[in-house]
């Protein structure tokens, strides 16, 4: 896959339930804002979220950021890959299990993919509140999730929030540059 011509705005979301999640998914924040080849453009705030999957596990916190790259599709999900290992991520093979941080890449650009090893846009994208929520925050309606509609509408369709919940941020300050026209890029929650 070449190296788009122009930047993408793309979308990641982030969770995390071991450790210290609020601070773990700030510093996570900032690894991306510091990502070669990318611009951090929005961030959420963040939100206290009950565990989806089959196991008890702690609440996470999650949260979503756009940015916009020149890395492909599969370079910014290696590179999403290294920031989890950064920070602690261990991979046992556990689908859906607790983790100190998971950072999913929900959105590139309008790219619809069917890779062994990355599905776009992510295929739970549009069942889970804790992604909603703060897509909806930070990109109520302008953005397009490709087949399927704008993040408001989504989550209006929902009928409930999922025990998605707002929480106090970490303190951390991460500069950010407004460039995808119709992104919040001051924190903006949805449910106050
Ligand atoms: N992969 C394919 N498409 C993508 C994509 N768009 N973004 C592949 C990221 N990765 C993608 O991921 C498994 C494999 O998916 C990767 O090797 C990658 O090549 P993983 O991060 O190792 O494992 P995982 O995260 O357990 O699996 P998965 O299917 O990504 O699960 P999710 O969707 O990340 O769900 N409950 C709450 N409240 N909040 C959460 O954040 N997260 C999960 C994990 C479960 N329950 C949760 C939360
Ligand atoms: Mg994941």
């Amino acid at each position: 896959m070449r190296a788009p011509e122009r930047p993408v705005a793309a979308y990641i979301g982030l969770g995390s339930n071991l450790g210290d999640p609020r601070v773990q998914v700030c510093r996570a924040i900032e690894a991306l804002a510091r990502l070669e080849d990318c611009t951090l453009c929005g961030r959420s705030s963040l939100y206290g979220t009950t565990p989806v999957g089959p196991m008890p596990q702690p609440d996470y916190v999650n949260a979503v950021v756009s940015l916009t790259t020149r890395l492909t599709p599969l370079g910014l999900l290696t590179a999403l890959q290294g920031i989890e290992h950064d920070h602690g991520r261990v991979r046992d093979g556990t689908r859906w299990g607790p983790r100190t941080l998971d950072l999913d890449l929900l959105l590139y650009g309008d790219l619809r993919l069917r890779l062994p090893d990355l599905v776009l846009p992510h295929p739970e994208l549009a069942n889970r509140a804790f992604v909603l929520v703060p897509l909806a925050e930070i990109a109520p309606t302008a953005l397009l999730v490709p087949g399927l509609g704008h993040p408001r509408d989504l989550l209006a369709a929902r009928g409930d929030r999922g025990g998605v919940r707002l929480i106090p941020d970490a303190g951390y300050a991460t500069p950010i540059s407004p460039s995808i026209p119709g992104v919040q890029t001051t924190r903006r929650p949805l449910y106050p």
